[in-house]
């Protein structure tokens, strides 16, 4: 963690400057009339959760070049991500990949409570072969044509969630990279039917406080079909699998120029939202930083959570997954926190009022520019000044880099092996 002295110090250098914007905007705000400290508020409790992978440096399909001081396991995963929660208070929960961050559950909990942080959503993971596996899922795992194949990717998922019971986790998230690479290579209805079937054998075993989520993804690794390949595919699994059955949106999984805002007003509305998984792209799932690339989509994404918020039984989770491939992974992971919270905020100043009255006379133009009004406001002070009256760093990075944090795992983690190449 990082030394409270540090983050100090950085706050004393930014402190009068910020108190001195938070108070312009306030009273600009203070105009719109909206109360600034409340919108401090609401996203103060606005809490991210961090996939346990993304301290990690990420790679593509030709190859990976780490960085100094990668964590070597769950315990150096989650001191990294405590460093993301002490800086931005923003993430105080961490998301688990089985097998990746298998522990004993007790080291796993009192590490949780030295970094100051909570786990969220379980992962599975039956998209790749662990060591002396006894079925491959070369060709599948939930869906697999073979009944041994899927049980192993059944019970690897219930050992999840008992990990995860034992954790304090309340949901387990399913992605498979099931699929095809070839027209005719499956039959996609019975491939569908052996998915379904395997999923509510691990539904069965689901505690009754949680939450099962599946997540869909249009491409890749299969090339030609996935099993799970969109939206629609998603809210049919939730719904053939009961109350407890959500759907889990991930921003990079869909084809380009989706309308990803419009598919989560679909999912809220048939009460089967489950959460997110943010990141940003260009092209595919590309798994960039959170806003990098199209902040205003992810600000239309929030302008539907916000128009929601208060629907009876709305509780989306959500979380980042991301591939760093080029910078500090901290560092991402904080800025990427933060644009979540910037998009919510931006969101909660739209005058949902006169949205309504615009969309009702139908006049475009003005419906479009009172989003527009909400998007274009910086509200960086709002951030800034929840993160410091949480004990957080108003500037994150530079407190970061002012720590040299990076530098002294380094000389602890020694550097792992660039070879081979793939996502981490
Ligand atoms: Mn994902």
């Amino acid at each position: 963690m990082i030394d409270r002295s540090v983050i100090d110090h950085s706050n004393d250098a930014a402190l009068e400057t910020l108190k001195s914007d938070y108070a312009a905007l306030g009273d600009h705000l203070d105009r719109r009339g909206i109360n600034i400290d409340s919108i401090k508020t609401k996203v103060a409790s606005y809490g991210i959760a961090v996939p346990s992978w993304g301290v990690g440096t990420g790679g593509t399909r030709f190859a990976r070049f780490p960085g100094g001081g990668e964590p070597r396991h769950i315990f150096d995963k989650l001191d990294d991500c405590g460093v993301v929660q002490q800086l931005t208070r923003a993430t105080p929960s961490v998301s688990l990949h089985i097998p990746w961050d298998k522990a004993d559950p007790a080291d796993l909990m009192a590490k949780a409570e030295e970094t100051g942080l909570a786990f969220d959503a379980v992962n599975s993971n039956t998209f790749q072969d662990q060591d002396g596996q006894a079925h491959s899922y070369k060709f599948g795992s939930l869906s697999h044509v073979d009944a041994a194949t899927r049980q192993l990717a059944i019970d690897h998922n219930l050992e999840c969630i008992e990990l995860g019971n034992a954790i304090g986790s309340k949901a387990l998230t399913i992605w498979v990279g099931d699929g095809s690479n070839f027209p005719g290579q499956v039959n996609f209805t019975s491939q569908f039917e052996r998915y379904l079937d395997s999923a509510k054998a691990i539904y069965a075993g689901l505690p009754a406080d949680w939450r099962l989520f599946t997540e869909h993804k249009m491409y890749e690794p299969a090339f030609y079909s996935t099993v799970v390949q969109d939206w629609g595919t998603n809210y049919l699994i939730s719904k053939e699998l009961g109350d407890q059955a959500y759907c889990l949106v991930d921003l990079g999984h869909h084809a380009p120029n989706v309308n990803i805002e419009m598919i989560v007003a679909r999912l809220i509305q048939f009460g089967k939202l489950g959460g997110f998984h943010f990141n940003d792209s260009k092209y595919g799932d590309d798994d960039l930083d959170t806003g990098s690339i199209d902040p205003y989509r992810l600000f239309l994404v929030f302008n539907e959570l916000v128009e929601y918020e208060n629907k009876p039984g709305f509780d989306p989770m959500h979380m980042l997954d991301q591939s760093h491939n080029v910078t500090d992974p901290i560092e991402s992971l904080m800025s990427s926190a933060m644009e979540v919270q910037r998009a919510y905020a931006q969101a909660l100043l739209v005058d949902r009022v006169a949205l309504k009255n615009y969309q009702q006379n139908n006049d475009a133009l003005m419906a479009s520019n009172t989003l527009k009004d909400g998007f274009r406001t910086d509200v960086s002070p709002i951030l800034a000044m929840a993160r410091f009256e949480t004990r957080g760093a108003i500037d994150p990075i530079t407190a970061y880099r002012n720590s040299a944090y990076r530098e002294m795992v380094s000389s602890e983690r020694p550097m792992v092996s660039g070879a081979g190449g793939g996502i981490v």
